[in-house]
């Protein structure tokens, strides 16, 4: 089997491609990545005898063309990931998660390959805090972000792209992520880097916002299970039941690097922050028959904060411009 992954280089994609490459021990991976600031090609080191990495852009129809000439599959996550940034610039969002995913799309329809399209429960848009609902593949799409517009545009376009022209795909929409290899100006790495280097966590606004927490393990391994399992232009919501807000995941951090539980900033909110999302994620369970194994966020979370103190040569040298970009708006 040979697996293309777009975004390979990136958080969640470099993790799949390690779990891949063990998971499959016949498998071989290209990886198609642009290697923008949010990739790192020091996420793969090691693996190099049985995943190359090509770097270059998904909305190159050029480039893409080949490489899903030879896949079997194509797993995409390549995407501009963070909110803030689509605040500040929208642009590379439209290019990337728009363009990108309609040019894929093009050369799978051309050579009838599988593909996968990883997104967000973003998508969705957020629900109140005391809403007894969660969202299901049936909620209403309603994004709220130029980042989840833009997820949720590239949604559509592989729906059409089943529906007009018979591609062989299926959409996963997944709750928030937390493990080693992110990104330091997400939440959970940006506070804990953050205390390595003795600066108080920043919470945005009162801290009352929720966001669902699973492991990026069991996200690959739901993707997995999608791909070989999964039917046909179906969508799968991916989430562990891991509702928790951002003051308590602060608070959390905090205890286990041994700080007093209220040693953090408030600092200027996100605009337009969404509230709250939370997953139903019945239908993965039940028809796929996909379980978490990262259940306790307390120890998912104390082995992620030693892997960023025992891998600081792969975050230190973005911290300095990723923290100077937040202090500009007074995040
Ligand atoms: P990330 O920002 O860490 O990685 C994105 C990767 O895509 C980077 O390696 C980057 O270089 C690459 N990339 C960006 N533009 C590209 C382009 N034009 N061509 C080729 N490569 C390009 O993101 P992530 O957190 O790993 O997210 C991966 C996917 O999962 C995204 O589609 C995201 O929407 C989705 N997702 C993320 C989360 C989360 O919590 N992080 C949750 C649900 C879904
Ligand atoms: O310093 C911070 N302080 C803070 O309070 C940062 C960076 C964030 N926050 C808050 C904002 C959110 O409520 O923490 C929460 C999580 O923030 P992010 O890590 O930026 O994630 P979020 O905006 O929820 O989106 C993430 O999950 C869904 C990913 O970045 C997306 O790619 C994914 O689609």
């Amino acid at each position: 089997m040979h697996v293309l992954i777009t975004g390979g280089a990136g958080f969640i994609g470099a993790n799949f491609v390690h779990q891949t490459l063990r998971r499959f021990p016949e498998a071989t991976v290209t990886v198609l990545d642009k290697l923008t600031y949010a990739g790192n090609q020091g996420s793969l080191e090691g693996l190099e005898e049985r995943a190359t990495l090509v770097v270059g852009d998904i909305a190159d129809a050029d480039t893409v063309d080949p490489l899903v000439a030879q896949a079997d599959v194509v797993v995409h996550f390549a995407a501009e990931s963070h909110n803030d940034n689509s605040l500040n610039d929208p642009s590379p969002f439209i290019r990337t998660n728009l363009v990108g995913t309609f040019t894929l799309l093009e050369a799978v329809r051309r050579h009838k390959t599988r593909f996968h399209h990883v997104s967000t429960d973003e998508v969705y848009g957020d629900l109140e805090l005391d809403d007894p609902a969660k969202f299901t593949p049936e909620t209403p799409y309603n994004p709220s972000s130029p980042y989840s517009a833009s997820k949720a545009g590239s949604d559509l376009l592989v729906r059409a792209w089943v529906r007009s022209f018979g591609i062989e795909a299926t959409i996963s929409n997944c709750s928030n992520n937390y493990g080693p290899y992110q990104h330091i100006e997400k939440f959970i790495p940006r506070q804990i880097t953050n205390l390595i280097d003795g600066v108080r966590p920043k919470l945005y606004g009162a801290g009352q916002n929720v966001r669902d927490w699973i492991h990026v393990l069991d996200h690959n391994d739901a993707v997995w299970d999608i791909v070989n399992k999964g039917r046909i232009g179906e969508t799968y919501l991916i989430g562990a039941n891991g509702e928790k807000n951002n003051k308590e995941v602060v608070e959390l951090i905090l205890e286990l690097m041994g700080h007093e539980p209220d040693d953090y900033d408030h600092v200027n909110d996100r605009p337009g922050h969404d509230m709250r999302y939370a997953i139903d994620n019945t239908k993965l369970v039940q028809e796929l028959g996909w379980e978490p194994r990262f259940t306790d966020f307390r120890s998912g979370l104390a082995e992620t904060i030693a892997w960023y103190r025992d891998n600081e040569a792969w975050w230190r040298p973005l911290k300095a411009e990723v923290e100077a970009k937040y202090a500009a708006q007074g995040q």
